[in-house]
């Protein structure tokens, strides 16, 4: 399927939020031309999004249910006549105090580079850039690169940064959007590009899954999505059963910023060498023989491909991502048991004992896992680890089993999926040690005030929270977040920020691009 073009806005955004945006696109538009001195192209535009189950373990290559929001990345975007020699990228912000304006050069020959090591905005740019290269040189037979035409380019963006709704999928995703436009592809493949954009994003130095990426393109407005990553990336589009009360999610922001790219090596990039340490040491300790598949895990090996490949050995199945769903969860529950009785040391694992699992020595572990994306740490919260990941798998299905066949009263379903995302927030906060007392005490208070469900969403360690909470209570768990914890804790708050802080989120749509040239009206 196609990455789709649009020609209004209509098409974008919901009713409720057009005024808002046709005045934000009618002054990039205008700013593109007072900073340019041309009218852009088109608009590339990628939205962020909210997770609503399944955390941590779409890099363990589990299904996750995700959906896009309306707040988004919006790169207008005008391309240069492709001259003899290096290409040139100018790229400004609407917002030049915080993002600097920007120029450089794109290589006529091998790829752009990216310093990892700064902490710069344009690296998500260049991030998106390198994988379109990669990508229509693939297209175009054009050997491994194709050097892109240069651009000028503005960038809006409303998803907030370290704020838990990717904003940075949503800048790769939209900028991979703009370069494969930009070069004449004007059909681009939703697979495609997610599977570059998950790819390239691990440039800016976060090891990351491809949730977000998946979320931000395949999204359509009205559905959450059904992310698999196994066989292949697949989403398919999730309906809520109509409710009374409506089931509405609420996303509110600690204000605690997260940044996954400082902390990465002892926070997100640790995770992800945990799970594939627990993947490989519990092969070993059930004596595999077959060395785990290749896989699109991070790392190369998943603790899904340690599913499949255990159950087809120790119990014939021919091909386990086959296997029917009731049967994948019975599976799952013999997984956390078999981790509860195998990985039994609750205070971790050192190099050393993995490498002696392994059969390798600490160099060469150190090598295998640690070298492309650097971690800190001395023990290996293996157990814990798998744990979090097999009994959040587990809640998927139940979360998915739950929409799919609703209960015959909406209370049960509503009490259901909100016990689930309790569960969530209670393993991130205890098992998989991502959570922080601020996301905490977000969902203490809304449960208090009425929400079914509360939890934390995207990686944690402060960002955002989702929470599933009745039409009717909206107001009412509002009111107790301002004045029990944005008040109390940011006494200064302004209105405006008060207003971010809580967004009572509707799907919406996914990736797309909009034609500008020729276009009077939005
Ligand atoms: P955030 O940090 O919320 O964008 C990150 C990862 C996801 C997923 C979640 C945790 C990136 C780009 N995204 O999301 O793939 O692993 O954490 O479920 O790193």
């Amino acid at each position: 399927m196609e990455v789709p073009t649009t020609t209004s806005l209509h098409q974008i955004y919901p009713e409720e939020a057009l005024s808002t945006q046709k005045r934000r696109w009618q002054n990039l538009l205008s700013q593109f031309k007072t900073t340019y001195d041309r009218s852009a192209d088109f608009v590339s535009r990628s939205p962020g999004r909210v997770n609503l189950i399944g955390e941590h373990i779409d890099y363990s290559l589990y299904e996750v249910i995700p959906m896009a929001v309306t707040a988004d990345v919006l790169l207008a975007v005008s391309v240069n006549a492709r001259k003899d020699g290096p290409s040139r990228v100018r790229i400004a912000n609407v917002d030049s105090s915080k993002f600097p304006t920007r120029e450089f050069e794109i290589p006529s020959e091998g790829e752009i580079e990216i310093d990892a090591s700064s902490h710069e905005w344009t690296n998500y740019f260049k991030s998106g850039l390198l994988g379109a290269s990669q990508l229509l040189a693939k297209n175009k037979n054009k050997g491994d690169h194709f050097p892109s035409v240069g651009m000028d380019i503005l960038v809006d963006g409303t998803v907030p940064s370290g704020g838990g709704l990717s904003s940075s999928a949503a800048f790769v995703c939209a900028s991979a959007l703009a370069v494969m436009k930009a070069n004449g592809d004007d059909k681009v493949d939703k697979k495609e590009l997610v599977e570059l954009a998950v790819v390239s994003e691990r440039n800016v130095g976060v090891n990351s899954g491809g949730m977000d990426q998946a979320a931000s393109v395949f999204s359509l407005r009205g559905s959450a999505l059904y992310v698999s990553f196994k066989p292949t990336l697949s989403a398919k589009a999730i309906e809520f059963p109509p409710t009374k009360p409506e089931l509405t999610f609420v996303v509110a922001q600690s204000f605690v910023a997260a940044d996954k790219h400082v902390t990465a090596p002892v926070c997100y990039n640790l995770r992800v060498v945990e799970c594939t340490l627990a993947a490989e040491f519990l092969a070993k300790a059930f004596g595999l023989k077959r060395p785990l598949p290749q896989d699109s895990g991070p790392l190369g090996v998943s603790l899904r491909g340690f599913q499949d490949t255990y159950f087809e050995e120790k119990e014939g199945v021919a091909d386990n991502t086959q296997t029917p769903v009731p049967h994948f969860q019975q599976q799952l529950e013999k997984l956390v048991q078999l981790t509860e009785d195998y990985l039994i040391q609750e205070d971790g694992y050192t190099r050393e004992d993995i490498a002696a699992i392994l059969r390798v020595s600490v160099d060469q572990l150190n090598a295998r896992y640690m070298s492309a994306f650097p971690v800190r740490a001395e023990r290996f919260l293996l157990r814990q680890r798998a744990l979090h990941v097999f009994n959040e798998a587990i809640r998927v299905l139940k979360f998915m089993a739950l929409l799919s066949s609703p209960p015959a009263k909406d209370e049960d379903l509503l009490n259901g999926l909100g016990e689930l995302l309790n569960q969530t927030q209670a393993s991130c906060r205890d098992v998989y040690d991502c959570g922080c007392p601020e996301l905490d005490e977000l969902c203490t208070l809304a449960r208090a005030a009425g929400a079914y469900g509360s939890r934390l969403t995207g990686a944690g360690w402060g960002g955002c929270s989702v929470h599933l909470v009745p039409a009717d209570k909206v107001d009412a768990v509002r009111q107790a977040w301002t004045e029990k914890y944005y008040k109390k804790r940011f006494p200064d708050i302004s209105d405006e920020r008060l207003e971010e802080a809580v967004v009572v989120s509707k799907p919406g749509s996914g990736s797309s691009v909009f034609v500008v040239e020729g276009r009077t009206e939005l």
